[in-house]
């Protein structure tokens, strides 16, 4: 293992994880232990306009899956140290689960084995060899689907935030470049001030443009590679990488002094909303998403009770 761990760098199959990943460009994961067949795959797809990676192992293709989470995977039946499905079986079914679709590409042919991967639910069952001319046409075919279901479970309508569900997957992406990377990690909650007032006071579609308005200047400000999410209602969570606690704080000051100047007007009259927000940042000690939004929570609510239009750290 450690000897094909050396060939990935050598052959330059390990891609550099770039936080900036441009979402536009489909990511292929490829697991694989023919060095031959990935570095064909690689060199054909991305000269066809993907973004690929690559693992020699079944291990190290679960990582990458988890912490990259490609539009695809590419997946190879006979892999070093695994028996039958055991461990490709978990990828399968987290992939699945994302809506991730699963191509199958191994030079069995067994019918046992097939009918095995396709129960599992892979998109297609592919036996070598096969060339990238094919092979993009075969998973062009399943990313059509996947992005149209991806977008519509990632992406809140009013706001055009990154949902709840989304974030569990984000989360856990965010956690582990944190533990790899030592680079520090923020997050923000976010939440209207006396929001059910807007409702009550101007009706529910002046507070859904509040919302939309709120969202949009998070939207603009924000550095591409934050990650920016409605939890639900009008609360928010900013995820802000290679971002401490104090800086988080700036970035927030600069929401909080444009989202001032926002002024909504509903028949005659005028009004502004604020915002109350908590900040958490990551340490060795927390090891989950989950236990830093807690904290972040905690933050958020000793700002409502600190009186509101304010941020706690
Ligand atoms: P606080 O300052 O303590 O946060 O008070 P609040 O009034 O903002 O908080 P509360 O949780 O009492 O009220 C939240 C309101 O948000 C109630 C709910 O009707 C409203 N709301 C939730 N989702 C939407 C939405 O999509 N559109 C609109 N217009 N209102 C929404
Ligand atoms: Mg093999
Ligand atoms: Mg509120
Ligand atoms: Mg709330």
């Amino acid at each position: 293992i450690e000897d094909q761990a050396i060939n990935e760098v050598e052959v330059g199959l390990v891609s550099a994880v770039s936080a900036e990943k441009d979402e536009t460009i489909p990511v292929v994961l490829v697991i694989d232990d023919d060095i031959d067949f990935v570095t064909y795959v690689k060199e054909g797809l991305e000269s066809r306009g993907f973004m690929v990676l690559a693992a020699v192992t079944a291990e190290k293709g679960l990582d990458l899956f988890l912490e990259q989470r490609p539009n695809c995977v590419i997946l190879d039946y006979l892999l070093p140290g695994v028996k039958g499905f055991e461990l490709l079986q978990s990828i399968i079914t987290r992939a699945i689960s994302e809506f991730i679709p699963v191509l199958m590409v191994t030079a069995v042919a067994a019918k046992e084995v097939r009918l095995e991967a396709y129960k599992l639910g892979i998109s297609d069952y592919i036996i070598k060899p096969i060339d990238c001319e094919e092979l993009e046409i075969r998973i062009n075919n399943r990313l059509r689907i996947q992005t149209v279901v991806q977008y519509s479970i990632m992406t809140d309508e009013l706001t055009g935030a990154y949902t709840r569900r989304y974030l569990n997957i984000e989360g856990n992406k965010q956690v582990n470049q944190f533990k790899r990377t030592k680079q520090p990690l923020s997050i923000v909650m976010l939440d209207l001030d006396y929001f059910k007032n807007v409702n009550d006071t101007y009706g529910h579609s002046a507070g859904d443009i509040v919302l939309s308005r709120f969202a949009a200047v998070i939207s603009d400000l924000k550095r591409d590679y934050d990650r920016f999410f409605r939890l639900g209602g009008e609360e928010f969570l900013l995820i802000l990488p290679n971002t401490s606690g104090n800086e988080a704080n700036k970035v927030i000051n600069r929401i909080r002094n444009h989202f001032s100047k926002e002024v909504f007007r509903s028949d005659e009259k005028e009004f502004v909303v604020t915002f109350s927000s908590g900040i958490a940042e990551m340490n060795n000690q927390i090891n989950k998403m989950t236990t830093l939004i807690e904290q972040a929570d905690q933050a958020l609510y000793a700002a409502k009770k600190g009186g509101r239009n304010r941020s706690v750290v």
